[in-house]
């Protein structure tokens, strides 16, 4: 027997004859912390059924084996909100599914998060695959799961075109359908600046709505922000905001003219070269900005990342951009957040606990640097390019993406193995893994789901599954029921042919 669903479970037996009947399941929680996932289960199962599912306490001393239930529990001890959940190495969960109930339970709200997904995602395949009404059984299993890494992230870039805030709710359904736990949020670029502040509301004033072609500009209020927050946390995903400095800060020079030393603002960046622009260390209003705009950031996000970005600074001198990562690292760690930014500041002086996200695929470059981090505290975040951006094309005829980092299918996001990225490190180095999805290319929610699906599953179990459980056929098996429930919600992907292969 194979579970029918992205990404596996690590362990798993049948266990019963007939399963689990879909009519007239109810949720039962056996304590309070289970609350918030047993409501969002709640919500997603009754959505999927067509009729509202009810939700209880359980009575003490019940039973808890009655008909149809659906029991959650949390027996770990208590652990802070699943805000904190990249932290939490203990993101496991045990499912059993009798032929007359089930149980789910976790040692964290993280854990049950991850419960109640791989619940719903048997549902979906057991609605999908069923003969008529009266027929539909959840199979009878007992699973015993956790993910290999703890941060299975995806990089939104909301910056070089705007996406809306009912986009970023599909994107986080999408993402908790596969057990992903950390949306990275690209909030500013040369491009535009994407979310709009106290400090210095001119960012949005005058960068909100300028966007790659000028077409697709726009920005979150504060509002937006904190319900894209609670959306996320209602899923068990944590929010990890980020503005690019020092370089990509285009949008930012040209809606404060302090901050250039001609004291002239330049004109909104609309095309899609990279490394030209920059903060300057005399000028004095930067560090003003720096301190501003990473302690509103900080303030407005309540998981425990912020990102500073630190890519590409391709004009500035070495010893400039070690002052500037500085400073903003500085005023992440003063507003107590853990800092995190791309493989570049690697190059500086990094507060302990740092984590860096690695971009790049040639393991020629950088990896000195990046041992000295590991060395100084830091972890690292993998994000190959040539396997995470999914803004690449699949193929050369792809209509969107780029392919700087090579073209990318959806079996190549599927089938490597992340030890092998830098070798030389630990694995206990490694705080994950990170998918990213530019915007140079995308114009709406069909652009990107074109360019998300099925890549994003693959690299959802390469982050979930160890590696020794993984294989190609199996997973492009498996991918074809979410490719069809996606659709039934609106949602399409790319049918790469090498599902096929
Ligand atoms: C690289 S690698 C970038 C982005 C671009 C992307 C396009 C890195 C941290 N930055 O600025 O949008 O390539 O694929």
């Amino acid at each position: 027997m194979t579970l029918p669903i992205v990404p596996l479970p690590r362990q798993y037996e049948a266990h019963g004859a007939t399963g689990l009947p879909l009519q007239h399941l109810m949720i039962v929680v056996l304590d309070e912390a289970s609350l918030p996932a047993a409501t969002t289960l709640q919500r997603r199962l009754s959505g999927v059924m067509g009729s509202d599912v009810p939700l209880r306490a359980a009575a003490p001393g019940e039973p808890g084996e009655e008909h149809g239930a659906v029991y959650l529990g949390i027996d770990g001890p208590p652990v802070p909100s699943s805000t904190t959940a990249p932290d939490v190495s203990e993101q496991g969960y045990h499912l059993e599914v009798t032929d007359s109930y089930a149980t789910l339970q976790a040692e964290t709200p993280a854990g049950l998060h991850h419960g109640t997904h791989t619940f719903l995602n048997l549902v979906n395949h057991a609605l999908a695959s069923g003969t008529g009404d009266g027929q539909r059984h959840l199979p009878a299993t007992r699973i015993v799961d956790q993910p290999r890494f703890a941060w299975r992230g995806l990089s939104l870039d909301v910056a070089r075109n705007f996406l809306e805030v009912a986009t970023v709710g599909t994107v986080l359904e999408v993402m908790a359908d596969l057990q992903l736990n950390v949306l990275h949020l690209h909030l500013s670029d040369d491009q535009g600046w994407r979310l709009q502040l106290p400090s210095h509301p001119e960012l949005t004033q005058h960068s909100g709505t300028t966007s790659v072609t000028g077409a697709h500009g726009g920005f979150y209020t504060q509002a937006d922000f904190a319900e894209i927050v609670a959306a996320a946390a209602a899923l068990g995903i944590t929010v990890v905001p980020e503005f690019d400095v020092p370089g990509h800060t285009n949008a930012a020079l040209h809606a404060l003219p302090d901050l250039n030393p001609s004291g002239q603002a330049p004109a909104a960046y609309t095309g899609i070269d990279v490394g030209f622009s920059r903060l300057h260390a005399q000028q004095p209003a930067t560090s003003a900005f720096l301190h501003d705009v990473f302690t509103d950031l900080a303030a407005i996000s309540p998981g425990n990342y912020v990102h500073i970005g630190g890519d590409e600074a391709h004009t500035l001198g070495a010893d400039e951009y070690a002052e500037l990562v500085e400073q903003a690292l500085a005023h992440v760690v003063a507003a107590a957040k853990t800092p995190v930014g791309w493989q570049e500041i690697a190059a500086a002086e990094l507060p302990r606990g740092t984590v860096v996200q690695y971009w790049n695929h040639h393991a020629t470059q950088a990896p000195d640097q990046i041992a000295t981090a590991v060395a100084h505290g830091a972890r690292v975040l993998l994000s190959p390019a040539n396997r995470t951006y999914l803004d690449m094309k699949y193929a050369s005829d792809s209509p969107l993406g780029l392919d700087w980092a090579g073209h990318i299918t959806a079996r190549q996001a599927y089938e490597w193995e992340p030890a092998d990225v830098l070798p030389e490190l630990e694995e206990e180095a490694v705080i994950g893994l990170e998918a990213a999805i530019w915007g140079e290319t995308i114009r709406s929610e069909a652009d990107l789901f074109y360019l998300l699906l099925p890549r994003l599953a693959a690299f959802a179990e390469v982050a979930w599954t160890p590696t020794a459980l993984r294989n190609w056929s199996g997973f492009a098996d498996r991918v074809e029921t979410f490719l069809q429930q996606w659709e039934s919600r609106g949602i399409s992907g790319y049918r790469c042919p090498t599902l096929a292969q």
